[in-house]
């Protein structure tokens, strides 16, 4: 078990709104793995190299064979205890918010019902030419699914280039902005605008609280840094609380 600071559980107590802004690391012990450092699949890959249209375009076959791996990944996964605590702390703040750059679905297979989805849903498609979702299960038998227009139909994820979903980032910067406590989990806080909304928060006036395996570029400026599992961490924090407040 790690110590708390008893200044976070005080802050915990007062405070309002929670977010929790996350990453690949967060689904890393549900099996889901993450994108960069030792333990990322992908390392034999760069994000960047997949994760864009061009990549796309040039080798679509490829692409979808990542996406369909991790798809297949992502269905057998459950929810860990990190986001399994998160959900639950829904019964006891007012107001507790995700933000999340992962496309895993898992926070609401938790039972999070305020999640911002920043970098979309592995879950769902949409044809290149004529944006039509295509969420019906997609047949790969003739090589890559096309849409009835004759377009490339593919993952509605955000890939390098690419605007971020309007409406998913600026309820992202809402809750940034009105938070009181601003949780940083499981992100190596490389890619941008999501990173962005930590500083947000911060200018904001946000506690910003870190947890993670490693340090990343965030931790010298957090005010709380936690290092280990996010499915141990988490609980840890959670259980303080409410040994501080009988809960
Ligand atoms: C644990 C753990 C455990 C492990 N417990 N912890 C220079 C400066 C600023 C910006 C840019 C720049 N050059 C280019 C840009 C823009 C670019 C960018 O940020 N690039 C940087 C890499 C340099 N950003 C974009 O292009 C974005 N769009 C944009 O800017 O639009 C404007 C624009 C439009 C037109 C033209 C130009 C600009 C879009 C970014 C889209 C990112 N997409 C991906 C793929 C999504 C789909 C998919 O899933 O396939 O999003 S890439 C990938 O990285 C994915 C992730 O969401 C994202 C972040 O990764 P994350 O979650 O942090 O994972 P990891 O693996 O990096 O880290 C895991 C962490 O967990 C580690 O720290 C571990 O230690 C930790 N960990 N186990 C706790 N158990
Ligand atoms: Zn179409």
């Amino acid at each position: 078990m790690i110590r708390i600071d008893n200044n976070l559980i005080e802050a915990l107590k007062e405070s309002k709104s929670i977010v929790f802004f996350t990453g690949a690391g967060i689904s890393a012990e549900s099996g889901i793995p993450t994108f960069r450092g030792k333990e990322g699949l992908w390392n034999k890959f760069r994000p960047e190299e997949l994760a864009s249209f061009n990549a796309f375009i040039k080798n679509p076959k490829l692409v979808w064979e990542w996406y369909n791996y991790r798809r297949k990944i992502v269905h057998e996964a459950q929810p860990n205890p990190a986001h399994l605590t998160i959900a639950e702390m829904q019964n006891h703040f007012k107001d507790v918010t995700v933000v999340t750059q992962n496309v895993d679905n898992l926070h609401r297979r938790a039972g999070s019902n305020k999640v911002f989805e920043l970098h979309g849903n592995i879950e769902r498609n949409f044809c290149i030419n004529c944006k039509k979702f295509h969420n019906e299960e997609l047949d790969f038998s003739t090589g890559v699914p096309k849409c009835e227009c004759g377009g490339l139909i593919r993952p509605d994820v955000v890939w390098f280039g690419e605007y971020l979903p309007e409406d998913q980032f600026l309820g992202g910067e809402k809750a940034a902005i009105e938070s009181d406590i601003f949780f940083v989990v499981g992100t190596s806080v490389v890619v941008y605008p999501a990173a962005g909304l930590i500083y947000t928060a911060k200018a904001s006036g946000a506690i910003i609280v870190e947890v993670n395996l490693e340090e990343t570029d965030l931790s010298s400026s957090a005010n709380y840094s936690y290092f280990g599992k996010a499915g141990e961490i988490l609980p840890n924090i959670f259980e303080e609380y409410k040994l501080n407040t009988n809960l």
